[in-house]
């Protein structure tokens, strides 16, 4: 069996890379093409996900595979090989370990899907995607990475838990560095065009935008074995169908600033437009004084990874 022109390669089949393959395939999205370094994993997930394609209903069809020449001809490559964060980790301390695993990653996409748009998930998330712009060349607007998909439906989902209604009704949006000091927007947060702050008080909205800060950080201590997937992987699909059917649709991205918000040089998180080109606008949004200042924070904060990633890179 041999994979149709457009499909997607997922770089690392673990619970993120298998989870969004299931996700793209069963959705109907494309095919899909699992890379991964252990022998017969990728393989063994591809087989088992192809044996629910009849009683799924999908004629989507999935490969998995060890050699990087089997990624030629991706329209996408989702990247998500590298460790997951244990209890008490920071997406921080993962940093020098993943960055050696994104450096391999890209040399490979580099040479074997050299058009293709390039989606990050490996964290720390922003540093991770700054590291990939560079190793791989890209355009930015071929180079990006999600975090603030899955910030924003965790807080969509925290509303609606609070409010007692359906998910989907709920507005929002999480913008800066996927960490600590990630902003989540309570100006622009509404529930079916009602302002949140019509709706909760001013200490429940800020508890709620706590522990989506915290939302991670609270999977991962209720695993202990790893970190969430099923999340994650339901955003990197919601990306990739946004790119593949050249949908234009408005999404958190993390992407590539010069100059939006007084950011320069950074891979920050943003709402942009995503359609077949990969980020085709970023969408300034006006912000209240207080989200400005909380945004500036956490720019600076991944700034400081990206200098951290770069003299690990000289030092080299
Ligand atoms: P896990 O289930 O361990 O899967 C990672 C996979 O990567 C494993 O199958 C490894 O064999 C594979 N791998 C390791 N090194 C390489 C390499 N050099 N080349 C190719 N594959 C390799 O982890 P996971 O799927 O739970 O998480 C994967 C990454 O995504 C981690 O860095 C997580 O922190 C990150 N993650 C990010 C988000 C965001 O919102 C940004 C959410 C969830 C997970």
């Amino acid at each position: 069996m041999k994979l149709r022109s457009t499909f997607t390669a997922v770089i690392g089949a673990g619970q993120v890379g298998a989870t969004t393959a299931q996700r793209i395939l069963e959705q109907g999205v494309s095919d899909v093409m699992l890379f991964d370094i252990v022998e017969g994993m990728p393989q063994g997930k591809a087989l088992d996900l192809m044996e629910a394609a009849p009683i799924e209903g999908h004629g989507q069809r999935i490969l998995g595979t060890n050699r990087y020449e089997d990624i030629q001809g991706a329209e996408i490559v989702v990247v998500t090989a590298g460790l997951p964060r244990k209890p008490g980790m920071t997406r921080e301390d993962l940093l020098a370990l993943n960055a050696k695993i994104i450096k391999d990653v890209c040399q490979n996409v580099k040479k074997y899907a050299p058009n293709s748009k390039l989606i990050i998930v490996t964290n720390p998330l922003d540093i991770m995607t700054y590291l990939a712009s560079r190793e791989t060349g890209f355009p930015e607007n071929r180079c990006f990475g999600m975090a603030g998909v899955l910030d924003t439906a965790r807080m969509r989902y925290f509303i609606a838990e609070r409010l007692d209604c359906v998910p989907k009704d709920v507005q929002a949006v999480v913008l800066g560095g996927h960490g600590d000091l990630m902003v989540p927007v309570s100006s622009q947060t509404k529930v079916k065009n009602r302002p949140i702050r019509d709706l909760i008080t001013s200490e429940e909205l800020a508890a709620i935008e706590q522990r989506t800060r915290d939302g991670g950080a609270e999977i991962v201590k209720l695993l202990k074995t790893g970190s969430a997937f099923y999340a994650p992987s339901s955003s990197v699909c919601e990306m990739v169908k946004a790119v593949l059917r050249d949908e234009k649709k408005v999404l958190p991205v993390c992407a590539y600033l010069k100059g939006e918000y007084g950011l320069r040089d950074i891979y920050f998180g943003v709402t942009a437009e995503l359609g077949k080109n990969g980020v085709e606008k970023i969408i300034e949004l006006p912000l209240e004084p207080n989200e400005k200042k909380a945004l500036e924070m956490s720019a600076q904060k991944v700034k400081q990874g990206i200098a951290e990633v770069s003299s690990l890179a000289t030092a080299q």
